[in-house]
């Protein structure tokens, strides 16, 4: 299914733009700043969720997003919700995304990276809502604001079965960055399907970009792939019939501690870039062992 719809974007971005759209959203200011002390509290009212709706600048597969989030009180987490935009209000659920280790309200910190599975197309003719909400209510995090920028947010709480939606001075810190093309990836290939990672003993990992109908896997530059939340590098790649039907796939290799997959990591995506400049993004879940 998703090779004819990649092909068409892929197309489809050619003509448009003639380059890769990465960013298609971003309120972060110069060298990714954003306001210290000022953002939306979640979590002080039980189940508080709030976010605010954009449109994305181009289509493509849902690959990063960049926020701001701290913690206010209590256990420093935060839950990330992408919906869909249903007639002005958060539709259906896209994806969700939980942070934890939440550096403290009004200090310096980095935006946190979340990579997202890379299966959820964002189209630039729709509107998307992300939300912030706390797992831990009544504890307090908070989702930064941008420097500047107002915009339409929507709130609810365990009392309000339906969103309340009203413009808002302010909006909250976001970057959002998409690829071009959904991929087949197989993590481990050739073994079981839970991908067994022992973070103690495994020292590298293969990760194979599948050959499928409408994508070349060979096309992929390897020196532009990242795999796993700390983005690892492959260490060295090669050309093989990893699944043994008659066209070259891509395998790859990357050292596990590089890749940053931990007792938690249920799912690892890897991007790159083709020889002429579009962006893939392909997911494959892991199980990671020994874990309490
Ligand atoms: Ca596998
Ligand atoms: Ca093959």
């Amino acid at each position: 299914m998703y090779s004819r719809i990649s092909i068409v974007i892929a197309t489809l971005f050619l003509v448009s733009t003639g380059i890769n759209a990465a960013t298609v959203f971003d309120n972060f200011g110069p060298d990714m700043s954003f306001d210290c002390c000022s953002g939306q509290g979640v979590g002080s009212l039980a189940d508080q969720e709030i976010g605010f709706i954009f449109t994305p600048s181009n289509s493509g597969y849902l690959s990063n997003i960049y926020v701001a989030a701290s913690t206010l009180s209590g256990t420093g987490e935060i839950i990330f919700t992408l919906y869909s935009d249903n007639a002005g209000e958060p539709g259906a659920v896209l994806e969700e995304f939980n942070l934890s280790g939440l550096p403290d309200y009004t200090t310096d910190f980095q935006p946190q990276q979340i990579i997202a599975s890379g299966e959820t197309f964002l189209d630039s003719s729709r509107s998307y809502w992300l939300t912030a909400s706390h797992p831990n209510a009544p504890d307090i995090s908070v989702w930064n604001d941008a420097i500047s920028g107002g915009s339409t947010v929507a709130w609810r709480d365990s009392t309000v079965t339906s969103w309340l939606v009203q413009p808002h001075e302010r909006q909250s810190a976001l970057r959002v960055e998409v690829s071009d093309t959904n991929i087949t990836i197989d993590i481990k290939p050739g073994k079981n399907t839970e991908n067994i990672i022992n973070i103690r003993k495994d020292r590298s990992l293969k990760v194979a970009i599948i050959h499928d109908t409408g994508f070349d896997a060979t096309q992929v530059d390897p020196a532009t792939v990242t795999f796993g939340p700390a983005n690892a590098s492959p260490t060295k790649y090669q050309v093989r019939d990893i699944d043994r039907d008659g066209d070259a796939d891509m395998l790859l290799t990357f050292e596990v501690k590089d890749t940053g997959i931990d007792c938690g990591t249920t799912s690892a995506t890897l991007t790159g870039f083709t020889g002429s400049g579009d962006g893939v993004v392909g997911g494959d879940s892991v199980t990671v062992e020994p874990c309490p």
